[in-house]
C-alpha cells in the first residue's frame, strides 16, 4: 500500500514538472520574467508583492500578478486597489498552486501585454515547495512575527527557493525576535552560499535589493 502511494505521488510530481516546463517556455516566448512567492499565511507576501509591483510599474515595467488562494478574492482585490493588473486563482481546497492551474491562468492572460509575472502562492510553508510552477525564480517569505525557528522547521521550502526573504523587520524588537538567528540558520542551511534578504514591506526598506536580486 505504501509503495503504491509513493508511486502515485511520483507521477503527480512528474506531471507537474512537465507542465511547469511548458509554462516556463510559454513565458519566455513572450519575454516575461517571473517569480513565485511562497510563505506562510500572514508573512506579508501580498504586501511585499504590492510594494515590488508598484516600484516596477514606476520603472516602466508592465506587471501582472496572479493571486493564488484557496478561496475568495481578498488578495486579488488588494492588488487591483493598488493599481496592479491581477488575476484571481482559487485552488478550491488544495494547499498549493500547481503548474496546471497556472497554465489555465496564463491561457486567460494576454501575455504580450506584460514584462513581469508575479505569482502569490497559497499561504503555506510546506506543500508549495514540491510544485514548481515554471517561474524563473521561486522566493520564500517569512516574517519576524513567526518566531525565530522557521528555517530550522522548514528546510525544504528554503532549499527549493532561489531567494529567501525575512519580512517585518520593523517589528522584530516588538515581538522579541532576533533576526540574526534566522539569517544565521539560513546561511548554515545554504552552506554560506546565499544570504537572506531582510525587509519591511510596510516601511519599504530592503525592497529595492529584492527587486535587484530578481534582475527585473
Ligand atoms: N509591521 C508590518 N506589518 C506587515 C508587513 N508586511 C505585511 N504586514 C502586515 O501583515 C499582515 C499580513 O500581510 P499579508 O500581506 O496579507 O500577508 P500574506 O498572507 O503573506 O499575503 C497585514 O496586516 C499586513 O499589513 C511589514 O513589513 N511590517
Ligand atoms: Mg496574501
Amino acid at each position: 500500500m505504501h509503495i503504491v502511494q509513493a508511486g502515485m505521488e511520483f507521477d503527480v510530481l512528474r506531471a507537474n514538472n512537465k507542465i511547469a516546463h511548458e509554462n516556463y517556455h510559454l513565458l519566455k516566448e513572450h519575454g516575461i520574467k517571473s517569480v513565485d512567492f511562497m510563505g506562510s499565511i500572514g508573512a506579508g507576501k501580498t504586501a511585499l508583492i504590492i510594494e515590488i509591483g508598484k516600484r516596477l510599474v514606476g520603472r516602466g515595467k508592465r506587471v501582472c500578478v496572479i493571486a493564488g488562494d484557496v478561496t475568495g478574492d481578498d488578495d486579488f482585490k488588494r492588488f487591483r486597489e493598488a493599481g496592479l493588473d491581477a488575476v484571481n486563482c482559487n485552488t478550491g481546497k488544495e494547499c498549493h498552486l500547481d503548474a496546471n492551474l497556472i497554465r489555465k491562468c496564463l491561457a486567460d492572460i494576454d501575455l504580450d501585454k506584460y514584462d513581469v509575472m508575479i505569482i502569490e502562492n497559497v499561504g503555506n510553508l510546506v506543500c508549495p515547495a514540491d510544485f514548481p510552477l515554471g517561474t524563473d525564480f521561486r522566493a520564500v517569505v517569512v516574517s519576524t512575527t513567526e518566531g525565530d525557528d522557521m528555517v530550522r522547521k522548514h528546510h525544504a521550502v528554503f532549499q527549493h527557493s532561489d531567494v529567501a526573504i525575512l519580512n517585518k523587520m520593523d517589528i522584530a524588537d516588538a515581538v522579541g525576535v532576533d533576526p540574526s538567528v534566522i539569517t544565521k540558520d539560513y546561511n548554515k542551511l545554504t552552506g554560506g552560499l546565499k544570504n537572506m534578504y531582510t525587509c519591511s514591506a510596510r516601511k519599504g526598506n530592503g525592497v529595492d535589493e529584492i527587486i535587484d536580486a530578481f534582475g527585473f
